[in-house]
């Protein structure tokens, strides 16, 4: 394992950018080994699904820690294309170590399924609490913003693109932190890429317009965010994603009375199709967005350094407690059984 967050000391955001940076290029060509079984933990309950896997609230036998343990059935990962996506996300997750990323503990395989295991962040979904709460106020907001912009900050700097933000993949910590979990479509580019991939309202123009992207469609996602977060609701809803999509490339905006000047101009500066004036994307980078009015109140070092008091905090009594994920009638639950070993699966995943 090279740099850890844990270990980061009084370093500054930038001091630990570097430090990461220059660890990257050996951590990328480690395969790293299984280092546990399913044997070694007890499953306790279901917390979601995916469309090619579940994640399972899970206890190890003799550390009593829990974990969120994702569980993908080989035979639908290459079903649906996505063992490169999938091979993608356990390379990325293994690598990175952030305090607003979720981390990887544990990885193995069986002849049925591959497993990975982060630790459990036991608030929930953002999405669950945006949704309770139906909007947040401009401070949670903030407060929410900032740990994304580092965390993308962060991923950026590694040649990580993450393509998939949304509430449902942000995560909020006993604490009322937040990790962003889900790395099923996080992807290490040098340059562009190509693929459609992510959810119809977050999505950049120019991956609708299929054009090559970079690091600026994150930076449109976390426009998107803010606003929802702040609204209750996205920027660019409708019923059909061919509608959605029609708002997204127009780039028009319209925004609650509630919205102050600052959360507007920068969603503004966020939410620009033309690529050559989105905050983010310019010469100056990230530093357009964290040095930004809306921001000013906003001490960067002590929300990395998670010394900051959280504006909100999820109800929680212990590490264990799941009472924030709902439990749910799982299609792929009830096919986890039917499943049967495939030999000739294993060759798709050797690396894994
Ligand atoms: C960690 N804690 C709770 C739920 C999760 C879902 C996916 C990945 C990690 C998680």
């Amino acid at each position: 394992m090279g740099v850890e967050w844990e270990k980061c000391g009084n370093d500054s955001v930038e001091e630990y950018l570097t430090r990461s940076k220059n660890d990257i290029e050996d951590r990328w060509k480690e395969t790293g080994n299984s280092n546990a079984s399913i044997t070694d933990f007890t499953i306790i309950k279901n917390l979601g699904e995916g469309s090619f896997g579940l994640v399972k609230l899970v206890e190890h036998k003799q550390t009593r820690q829990f974990y969120a343990m994702k569980m993908l059935i080989k035979a639908k990962v290459i079903k649906l294309k996505q063992v490169e996506h999938t091979m993608n996300e356990k390379k990325v997750l293994s690598i990175i170590s952030h305090p607003f990323l979720v981390n990887l503990k544990y990885h193995f395989k069986d002849p049925i399924n591959l497993y990975m295991l982060m630790e459990f962040i036991n608030g929930g979904e953002m999405f669950y609490h945006l949704q309770k709460q139906r909007k947040f106020s401009e401070p949670l907001t903030r407060f929410f913003g900032a740990q994304v912009v580092l965390a993308f900050e962060y991923l950026h700097y590694l040649e990580i693109l993450f393509r998939d933000l949304k509430p449902e993949n942000i995560l909020i910590d006993a604490h009322g932190f937040l990790k962003v979990t889900d790395f099923g479509f996080a992807k290490r580019v040098k340059g562009r890429t190509w693929t459609l991939c992510g959810t119809p309202e977050y999505l950049a123009p120019e991956i609708i317009m299929a054009k090559g992207y970079g690091g600026a469609v994150d930076w449109w996602a976390v426009g998107v965010l803010i606003y929802e977060m702040a609204a209750g609701r996205s920027p660019f809803c409708a019923d059909q994603p061919i509608q959605i999509y029609e708002k997204i490339v127009a780039g028009k905006v319209k925004f609650p009375s509630h919205f102050g000047d600052d959360i507007k101009d920068l969603v503004r500066n966020l939410l620009q199709v033309d690529l050559s004036r989105r905050f983010g994307n310019l010469k100056n980078g990230v530093h357009d967005i964290k040095n930004h009015a809306w921001f000013k109140s906003t001490d960067w070092n002590t929300i990395f350094h998670r010394k900051e008091i959280p504006p909100w905090k999820p109800d929680v009594s212990n590490a264990g407690d799941s009472r924030h994920f709902q439990p749910f009638d799982s299609e792929i639950a009830k096919e986890e059984s039917k499943q049967k070993a495939v030999e000739d699966y294993d060759k798709f995943f050797a690396d894994f």
